[in-house]
């Protein structure tokens, strides 16, 4: 039976997936770059500061911006995306997520919080689900963000697990890639065709329940 489960956050607790991309976009207008819903699917999981740099690399722009220029374009990001934020409210949580979280707990399994977002903790306060918490990884203290197994490792670690002990839930294929390379079980929320045919995956969060990660754990 697993023992932990490590949670993303943007796409899988709350809908902010949605206000990443509105303010990714909002700015790639502003340097004449066009992102479509598409090429979304890549900055998913991936750093503020990767996520610029895939932006900058798509308008053929990556080598404009001095490195101080380049904070301030993530920082205006950052601004517009904490805007958006400040009304998130319990009723913003995703369906099934409150009560998956209150399950895990009564069936004593660890949960963290394995988000690349340095906003994380501010968003699990809003939404009212903080203490259901038993560590979040800090993502400025790691080496590599999502591909690599890193936060994951790390969210095991503190929740004193072996990956392979933990289910990992994403909303990304970089978060996804992250999981299998951590030695956690990945499952995925969205479709095949981004996420890939080779892990348990459901369409959204009202399915994802405890008796369907004990059924994924078995099989
Ligand atoms: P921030 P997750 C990720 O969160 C988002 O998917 C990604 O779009 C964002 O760029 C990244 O966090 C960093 O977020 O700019 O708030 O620090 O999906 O890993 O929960
Ligand atoms: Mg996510």
């Amino acid at each position: 039976m697993f023992k932990g489960v490590l949670f993303d956050l943007d796409g899988v607790i709350t809908d902010t997936a949605e206000y990443h991309f509105l303010a990714w976009q909002a700015l790639a207008n502003e340097l004449g770059i066009t992102i479509d819903r598409k090429f979304n699917e890549r900055l998913k999981g991936v750093s503020r500061e990767d996520s610029l740099r895939l932006i900058l690399a798509e308008g053929k722009q990556e080598d404009r911006y001095s490195p101080t220029e380049f904070a301030a374009l993530a920082k205006k990001k950052n601004d517009h995306y904490k805007e958006m934020i400040q009304s998130v409210t319990p009723a913003d949580i995703y369906p099934g997520i409150q009560s998956l979280l209150t399950a895990l707990k009564e069936n004593q399994i660890g949960i963290a919080l394995a988000s690349a977002s340095k906003n994380g903790p501010f968003l699990l306060e809003h939404l009212g689900i903080m203490a259901l918490f038993d560590t979040i990884v800090d993502p400025a203290s790691l080496k590599a963000g999502k591909p690599a197994p890193d936060i994951y490792e790390a969210a095991a670690s503190q929740l004193s697990l072996a990956p392979s002990e933990c289910i990992g839930i994403e909303d990304a294929l970089a978060g996804i890639q992250a999981i299998q390379a951590s030695g956690a079980l990945p499952i995925g929320i969205g479709k095949e065709v981004d996420l890939g045919t080779d892990i348990a995956l459901v369409p959204d969060t009202s399915q994802l329940t405890y008796d369907f990660l004990c059924d994924t754990w078995q099989n």
